[in-house]
């Protein structure tokens, strides 16, 4: 390993590729980044909490019980961390629906999350006749970092009696201000990005590039306080 240029050692405790790549993008080269991709057998994590908090806490602690008992890896004890992401849209007209709820917004199960697609049209249909100033909105994200604690060589799981306040985990949030489009524009990002307009801005996160998004999105204010808190 090259000391010359210090790493902090994340897993990223998310299922969502475009959410991992941002982070990856965002947070450059001082972290190295492992994904679930390379822990297939990580649990799937019920996102039950009704608030980002909740369920971002739920995806880190219930990711670091898992690696701690189940997987003696080489991750490098002390300097490793769990980091999830829980965020969405908030829409001002609907009552800061689709919320927590931004993933499964037109999925008739309460856990299913649905396509895009699908929770861009189910937006614009219930913001019909609105005008612009009506049309406020937010994006929201909730960062939870917690230490890998350090897995038991005599393998008799010492984390599994652990609840979550033994994992003291910190939180991150970030808002990015803005307002819905009257229809889907542009083809980059993901989620929501078509028709969420920054504030100050004329077109969608979608049409401006990953460059300008990562720049001000709710992740990247949520990851600037996460890298001042882990690297100065
Ligand atoms: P993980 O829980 O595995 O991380 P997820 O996609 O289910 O993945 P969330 O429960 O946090 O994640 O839901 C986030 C949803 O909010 C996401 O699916 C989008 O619909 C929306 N969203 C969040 N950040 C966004 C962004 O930067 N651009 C567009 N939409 C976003």
């Amino acid at each position: 390993m090259n000391h010359a240029h210090a790493q902090v050692t994340l897993v990223i405790s998310t299922r969502n590729a475009h959410k991992l790549g941002e982070i990856g993008a965002i947070l450059g080269p001082s972290f190295r980044c492992f994904s679930l991709a390379e822990f297939p057998g990580a649990p799937s994590v019920v996102e039950d909490a009704k608030t980002f908090e909740g369920n971002a806490t739920k995806k880190a602690v219930e990711l670091a019980k898992w690696l701690a008992t189940f997987e003696p890896r080489d991750l490098p004890a002390g300097s490793a961390f769990v980091l999830a992401d829980d965020s969405g849209l908030e829409v001002d007209a609907l009552n800061g629906a689709p919320g927590v709820n931004s993933a499964r917004f037109a999925s008739a199960s309460a856990h299913g999350n649905s396509p895009d697609s699908e929770n861009n049209a189910k937006l614009l249909s219930l913001l019909n006749g609105k005008p612009s100033e009506q049309r406020t909105a937010r994006f929201r994200c909730v960062l939870a970092l917690t230490r890998l604690p350090e897995s038991n060589p005599a393998a008799t799981s010492p984390v599994c009696m652990a609840d979550e306040a033994e994992f003291g985990v910190e939180l991150f949030p970030g808002t990015c201000e803005g307002r819905i489009a009257f229809a889907p524009q542009g083809k980059g990002g993901f989620g929501y990005d078509p028709l969420f307009i920054p504030e100050g801005m004329e077109r969608s996160f979608a049409e401006l590039g990953e460059d300008v998004k990562n720049g001000i999105s709710h992740r990247a204010r949520a990851l600037e306080k996460l890298r001042k808190r882990l690297i100065g």
